[in-house]
Order: structure tokens, then sequence, then C-alpha cells
């Protein structure tokens, strides 16, 4: 399948199935997402431009259940929405609005495919790496926010899209097995990544006992909380809507501050294969601690607090250990552009934990700085 493109027939039942305005005029390839398929729709009414659409194509090999993922979205997007309203926010461009069909649905079947449709928030910006050190204080509070507005969220509503999403512990006896049946031929080419995920097992499960212990809370968390998964208002830099719903599933709070971080403090870019250039940058991490601290502070307990420091180094490490298992397995999850392109990730994303490593106090005394 080219993932660039949608059949003529698929085509039909979008154009035909969702409660589009206007009269379509053309789609493109669109964002950088390593899931889903992602394309602008463009529509024009008496002939000049006007609300555009988001259209994607989930991702089937991953999202097994997508009547019930989609279920989560409209759950969420609706509460958000009342929220939102309620307080006098835009919900417009601050919440993620979904499109549904002439038959009430938000999601069109065709073909084998799941398509679903969400309004495009023009004049906005989802950001591949932090330019503006603003935008990543942004990005903290709207993520802060998103877990603010969730606290009173029944979990239970939760359809869990992909079980033990953060579990690190389970993610290392992922990568446990795919090394014993290496079956791209790659461990070979691996080896230092693999002693690296190894010397680490000891940590894998720090947050999952302490959420079975109920010492630190569930919530309702994004776990996907890259800085591309939150637009940015192009005039005023403030943070919009929160994106990228497919993993909104009870978690820890600290699995969302971790990956934030893991993807805005990184000096380069997550698959960059110069590694001098990949670098810790802690001037950011207070930045989106602030953000983010100022937003949760109602909630946040001590325990979890106690462990913000670390999240980042744990979400990283998972990270890098997905895109190594990924490797390994013949790069069956990840989209990748190259042969070795999952390889550079994980390597890249272990340089960052050594860096994160080294500054563990001084993320420690950031966070007991803000108050
Ligand atoms: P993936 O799961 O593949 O990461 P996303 O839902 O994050 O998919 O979408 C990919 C990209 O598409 C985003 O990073 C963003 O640039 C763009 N995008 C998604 N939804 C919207 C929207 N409603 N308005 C504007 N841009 C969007
Ligand atoms: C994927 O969907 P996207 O590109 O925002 C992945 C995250 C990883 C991230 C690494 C559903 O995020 O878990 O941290 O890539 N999403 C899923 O860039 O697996
Ligand atoms: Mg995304």
């Amino acid at each position: 399948m080219d993932r660039d493109k949608i059949s003529d027939g698929n085509l039909a039942a979008i154009l035909g199935g969702f409660c589009f305005e206007g009269e379509y005029s053309g789609y493109e390839r669109y964002g950088c997402g390593h899931i889903n398929d992602t394309f602008l729709f463009s529509f024009k009414k008496d002939g000049e431009a006007c609300v555009n659409y988001i259209v994607q194509r989930v991702n089937g090999g991953i999202f097994k259940d997508v009547p019930s993922l989609m279920k989560n979205f409209e759950l969420v997007t609706d509460f958000l929405k009342r929220k939102a309203e309620a307080e006098g926010i835009d919900a417009s461009r601050g919440v993620l609005t979904l499109i549904y069909t002439k038959n009430g649905e938000s999601f069109v079947e065709s073909g084998g495919e799941f398509f679903r449709a969400f309004v495009f928030i023009d004049r906005a910006t989802s950001y591949q790496t932090v330019g503006d050190p603003s935008h990543f204080f942004q990005a903290g509070r709207a993520f802060g926010r998103f877990a603010a507005l969730l606290d009173d969220f029944d979990a239970a509503k939760l359809f869990e899209s992909i079980p033990d999403f953060h579990d690190t512990g389970k993610r290392y006896q992922n990568f446990l097995n795919a090394l014993a049946a290496d079956k791209a031929g790659r461990a070979k080419d691996a080896k230092e990544e693999i002693e690296f995920t190894a010397a680490r097992r000891d940590i894998t499960d720090r947050v999952t006992r302490l959420l079975s212990s109920g010492e630190i809370p569930l919530r309702v968390t994004h776990n996907d909380t890259k800085l591309n998964n939150v637009m940015i208002d192009d005039q005023s830099g403030e943070a919009l809507a929160v994106i990228d719903l497919d993993t909104v599933m009870p978690g820890s709070l600290l699995y969302d501050f971790g990956d934030s971080i893991r993807f805005g403090c990184n000096s380069a870019a997550e698959d960059e294969r110069d590694l001098s250039k990949v670098g810790f940058d802690i001037g950011l991490f207070k930045k989106y601690a602030e953000g983010y601290l100022g937003e949760v502070k109602r909630l946040i307990k001590k325990s979890e607090r106690d462990l913000l420091y670390f999240a980042p180094i744990l979400m990283t490490f998972e990270c890098g250990m997905r895109f190594l298992t990924d490797y390994l397995d013949g790069d069956v999850y990840f989209k990748t552009k190259y042969d070795s392109h999952n390889l550079d990730r994980a390597k890249n994303q272990y340089k960052l934990v050594l860096e994160m490593e080294g500054r563990s106090a001084d993320m420690k005394g950031i966070i007991d700085s803000i108050k």
C-alpha cells in the first residue's frame, strides 16, 4: 500500500460519509507522525478557501479495535469541550474537534481501512523541535491542563487502546523476546545498545511497582506527550488543543511529564545520527516543569513530585528500548525511512539517557525550587 495515497473507493467513502462543509478541492499528505497516515483535505465555499479538515487513516496494524478507540476520542473530546466552554476557552481551537458521519459515527470504514476526520486547526503549528523556549513552557501548560481537566473523568469508561503501553518492565520482556528470536538477523549490529538496555533492567519496574502498591495514583493520562502533539497558535504563541488522543488511557502523570522532556529537551531531533549533537537542555527542562507544575499543583501528590526528575530518564530509556526492539523485529511498528532508522533512533535516545543520568541532581533541584 502507498501510505501517501488514498484509494479512489476510500476517497469516495470519506467524502460521502463525513459531514464536511463546502466543496472538496483536494488532499495532500500531512504531518510527521510515526503511527497514522495523516492528510490535509482542502475545501472551498463560493470559490474561496474555507474550513479545512485533517483526515487520518488509523494504523490498523497497531489499533485492532478502531470503534472502541474512537469511542475514547468521542468521550474525551466531549468532556474536554464541555469543560473548556465552562471556563470560557474557545473550544474550536482549544479542543480537538471530531467530524462525525451522516450516520453519527466518528469514523468511516472502507476497503478494510478506518478513517477519521477533525477540524484542521489553522494558523497554528505542531513543532518538531523547540525553537522558542516559551513554546515549550506553553506545551507544559497544555499537557498539565489536560491532566487537570481530566482529573474527574471516569477512567473506567476508557478502552485500553494499547495494553501495558508504558509498562517498562513488559517492554523489557518484549525486548528480550525480540533479541532471542532475532527475526531480522540484526542483533549482531546492535551489541552496544543491547548491553546498554540490559544494564538498566533494574529501573524498568520502578513506576509500575508504585502504581500497583497505590503509592502513586493511576490517572487518565495522554501517554504520548511529544511537543508535536500540541498545537501552538502562530500569532499569540499560546498552546491550543492537545492532539493525538490514541493513547489516552489510565496511566501515571510521570509518563506524560517524562515523555515531553524526552522529546523537547533533546538538543537534536529524535533520529539525529550525529550523536555529538544530542544533548540534554536543562534550561528547557525548567521551562516545561514550570508550565506543567503550574497547572497540576492542585492535584499532584508528593510521591509523584519526588519522581519527576526520574520520569524523563525512564521514558527516554523506554522509548529507546522500543526503537531497538522494533529494529530487532524488522521494523514492524514505527514508520522508518531507511534500513537502520530504528537503530539510529535507539542510539540517539540512549545518548540522551546518559546525559539525563548525569543531570539527575540538577533536575531534582529544579523541581524542588518550583513552588
Ligand atoms: P500520529 O499518531 O501519526 O502522530 P497525529 O494525530 O499526531 O498522528 O497527527 C500527525 C500530525 O498531523 C500532527 O503532528 C500535526 O502536525 C497534524 N495534525 C493532526 N491533527 C491536526 C489538527 N486537528 N489540526 C492541525 N494539524 C493537525
Ligand atoms: C509515536 O504517534 P506519534 O508519532 O506521536 C508513539 C510514541 C513514541 C513516539 C516516538 C501510539 O508517537 O509512543 O514515543 O512515536 N506512539 C504510539 O517518537 O506508539
Ligand atoms: Mg502524533
